[in-house]
């Protein structure tokens, strides 16, 4: 599979409501996508990075940057036999591991497709319908929040994770659990606590979360370990784990019983393979994050999702939460018993639309071997 083009688009999508966490409110998305043509299929991937280095240091910027100047240069006309290998091509790039996601997982989209095969067959899945959760904003009032957990819960969800910052933690989880006693409700804080918080986050325990995701700092596995040991309710880390190294760290120290992987923050499926892999010989649950993306990273996030031991129920839904109109056909759906039925289709199984992405783009680039 020789690499001929990438085609970097920036497009812009209005989330059908704000989103807000504890460190930003989101309302319109700059989603940075990756279509990368081969001499064999052309593959799609999706940048998670964000408008702002408040959940990572990455941005759209940077990853064009990155991509542009660095990444590119390393595949221009190169023979790959597979997408397996690109991760450690990249390996003299540190960090930056959005901007390699976005361009590896759109060749994992070709590969697929020059096999003809569904992606989530060639990264080894084995589910053909996954659990979905949401992740629901931090919202106005504790009436708003029941109420859009109400709607959550009758779409048939069967996780619900709320945000939560300092000053605006317990009372909604206690407000939570008193009127859905049986739900499973879960917290992300966004690193938005410090060890010091601990008698605060205590408080938690009572109301049998299934997990915290993410109280301490962004880059702070230690501080886990500490936290860990005076909490019963188990933490989940997000923002710490950036490859299988950090997951070693994590679980052997006892700073989290939980993982959730994301393919940005990890660097693609090839990474995020062996964070599942790793978490699976030692019996420690993962699940699949969101960075609220559209129908492209969601498709990628569908096949991820697949392999064996993402046994928890990911914040992985339907477009619609997210979107008035996506921009692949057909749109992400979610049944009744909240699942996604995985597409049997060649590679990531949806079709991009490239007439509604076409008029989304608001820059565009052309990397090309001549
Ligand atoms: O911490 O999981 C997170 C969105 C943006 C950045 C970080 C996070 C999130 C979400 C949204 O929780 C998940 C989604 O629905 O895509
Ligand atoms: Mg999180």
């Amino acid at each position: 599979m020789r690499l001929r083009k990438i085609t970097l688009r920036e497009i812009h999508l209005h989330l059908t409501e704000p989103f807000e966490t504890s460190f930003d409110t989101t309302t319109l998305r700059r989603i940075l996508l990756i279509e990368a043509q081969t001499d064999a299929a052309t593959g799609w991937g999706e940048c998670t990075a964000g408008e702002h280095p408040y959940y990572s240091y990455e941005t759209v910027e940077t990853a064009w940057h990155i991509i542009r100047d660095f990444l590119w240069p390393v595949l221009r006309g190169r023979d790959l036999s597979s997408a397996a290998e690109v991760w450690d091509l990249f390996a003299r790039v540190r960090g930056h591991h959005m901007a390699k996601a976005g361009v590896e997982t759109a060749l994992w989209d070709a590969e697929a497709k020059s096999q003809n095969l569904p992606l989530w067959k060639l990264l080894g899945g084995s589910r053909d319908e996954i659990p979905c959760g949401v992740s629901i904003g931090i919202q106005p009032t504790l009436e708003a929040l029941a109420a859009k957990v109400e709607r959550e819960l009758a779409a048939g969800y069967q996780r619900i994770k709320i945000k939560i910052k300092p000053g605006c933690d317990i009372q909604p989880v206690r407000a939570l659990r008193e009127r859905f006693p049986r739900i499973r409700l879960m917290v992300d804080a966004n690193s938005a606590y410090r060890l010091d918080h601990a008698p605060l986050l205590k408080q938690l325990d009572p109301y049998y979360l299934m997990m915290i995701e993410q109280p301490l700092g962004w880059n702070d596995i230690y501080s886990h370990v500490l936290l860990q040991k005076q909490l019963d309710t188990p933490i989940c880390l997000d923002e710490c784990i950036h490859g299988e190294s950090d997951a070693r760290a994590a679980v052997e120290t006892g700073a989290c019983r939980i993982i959730n992987i994301k393919l940005g923050r990890v660097g693609g499926h090839a990474s995020a393979r062996r964070v599942h892999d790793f978490c699976q010989s030692k019996g420690v649950p993962v699940w699949c994050g969101g960075m609220l993306e559209s129908g492209i990273g969601r498709a990628h996030n569908i096949a991820m999702s697949t392999l064996a031991n993402f046994t928890l129920p990911g914040d992985v839904s339907a477009s619609r939460r997210y979107w008035t109109e996506d921009i692949i056909e057909p749109e992400v759906v979610v049944s009744q018993q909240g699942t996604i039925r995985v597409p049997s289709a060649p590679g990531i199984g949806y079709s991009p639309r490239l007439d509604r992405i076409e008029s989304l783009t608001r820059r565009c680039e052309v990397l090309e071997s001549h």
